[in-house]
């Protein structure tokens, strides 16, 4: 099947640290106790639904955290534990960002041309730069590498990352859409932003630039035709919706959107049009305001659920269990499974990543390949079900049940840190491929 899903590793030091403005579950649950152990299997188990579905699965090893490096570079000094306490000391949200498992947002790792779309044939993946969040922009340099070492084949074409601007950047795929008449069709890749990053209106934060867009749409030697740009609006950011995975998804020939997704009726009119004449079964379904209201859609994550085809070529939604606490949002999804191809629902318990903003769509990066492009990735990413095995036992016997706040300075966490990393470097048979590994 065309269709292979990385997620993120839920990374040992998950926790609440409040870090996104804008994010409403970031900010909501800042200081909570996090439950790691349960939010790595949560994780897994959302993958081996695609899994089970037929596809081919990988995942990103997590980042190094407690980020050591970064905070030598700050020029915080002495041991591994001086420098812990000391940082702490300093500032406890200078610690907690460079302690972030944030890296298990997938969608967030890239975004991805196929290769059925651009001009030279190859599969470009531009690393997203994550500028707008501190702690998400440090995550850059390990996915670039991690990128390299998945696609490192000459079919595939990975750039450096974006520039940004004044602090505005590159949300990956959670800010790109891409319609085709199957996936492996030259299809229409959409490019969604929150402004120009030399916008001076700052009433809240719009990640993703317009001209950064261009610049990756433009390194991605895309057709102009087949390209478009879309404007997020900005009552959506303004309510929650701070990454556009959260208002619309698509699926080969499906496009489904919230009435209040876009900014510009005139835009997304224009571009309709051109799905309506060039893909033969085209289908928007808009989800309009009185069926199901925007804070209804960005409260519940209804479409920040996982739309893929499965290996029987059927389409399959992923969504998170708090949908069905929302009758309105249960009707739709009646309703969908009529005038849809999208037959089956999958419910999933991913409760721990959802208290950081994040349900099954941010969790995984999808990518579209052929048959050939598929053998050539790097095997030793992908899944079966021994190297699953070994890393379900792994978080079973040394990842923490709880974390609160307060234990982020313990160098215990930071020493089985690197003890799970190490070990998952010798799982995935990737050589040493962390910073504290070369010490
Ligand atoms: O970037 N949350 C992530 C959630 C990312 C969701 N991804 C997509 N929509 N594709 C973010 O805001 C919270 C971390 C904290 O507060 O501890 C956080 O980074």
């Amino acid at each position: 099947m065309p269709e292979v899903n990385f997620d993120g590793l839920i990374g040992p030091t998950h926790n609440y640290s409040g870090l996104s403005d804008g994010n409403i579950a970031s900010k909501k649950n800042f200081s909570s106790p996090s439950y790691p152990k349960k939010a790595a299997l949560q994780g897994i188990k959302k993958a081996e639904i695609l899994i089970n579905s037929g596809l081919q699965q990988g995942f990103f090893l997590p980042h190094e955290r407690p980020f050591l490096p970064g905070l030598k570079q700050l020029g915080f000094i002495g041991s591994n534990e001086e420098i812990l306490k000391s940082a702490y000391k300093f500032s406890k949200v200078l610690l907690s960002n460079f302690t972030s498992a944030s890296s298990m947002w997938a969608a967030n790792a890239a975004t991805i041309s196929p290769s059925f779309d651009t001009k030279d044939k190859k599969v470009h993946i531009t690393p997203a730069n994550l500028k707008s969040m501190f702690h998400r922009s440090i995550e850059t340099e390990f996915t670039h590498k991690q990128c390299k070492l998945i696609f490192e084949e000459n079919c595939f074409k990975v750039h450096e990352p974006a520039l940004s601007i004044s602090g505005k950047g590159d949300e990956g795929a959670a800010n790109h859409l891409r319609i085709s008449r199957s996936h492996n069709e030259k299809g229409f890749e959409i490019f969604v932003y929150g402004d120009s990053g030399f916008s001076r209106n700052n009433t809240s934060i719009k990640r993703q630039a317009l001209e950064v867009s261009k610049s990756i749409a433009n390194n991605h030697n895309l057709d102009v035709e087949n390209t478009f740009f879309l404007q997020q609006n900005s009552e959506a950011i303004e309510k929650g919706s701070f990454h556009n995975d959260i208002v619309s998804l698509s699926n080969e020939n499906i496009f489904i959107a919230h009435e209040k997704a876009f900014q510009n009726k005139d835009e997304l009119a224009k571009l309709l049009k051109t799905l309506e004449s060039k893909i033969d079964n085209f289908q928007y379904i808009e989800i309009s305001d009185s069926e199901v209201p925007l804070n209804c859609i960005i409260d519940s994550y209804l479409l920040n659920s996982q739309l893929s085809t499965n290996g029987q070529n059927e389409m399959m939604l992923v969504l998170p269990e708090e949908v069905q606490s929302y009758k309105n949002c249960m009707a739709w999804l009646d309703k969908l499974k009529q005038i849809s191809d999208v037959k089956l629902f999958d419910f999933v318990n991913i409760k721990q990543s959802m208290m950081n903003g994040g349900g099954p769509a941010c969790l995984r990066l999808k990518v579209i390949l052929d048959n050939d492009e598929i053998k050539k990735l790097n095997q030793k990413f992908l899944m079966n079900s021994e190297k699953l095995d070994s890393i379900k036992s792994l978080i079973e016997r040394e990842y923490r049940d709880i974390l609160h706040p307060d234990d982020l300075p313990d160098p215990n966490l930071l020493d089985e840190s690197r003890r799970v990393l190490d070990e998952l470097t010798q799982i995935f048979d990737v050589g040493s491929i962390y910073e504290f590994q070369k010490l």
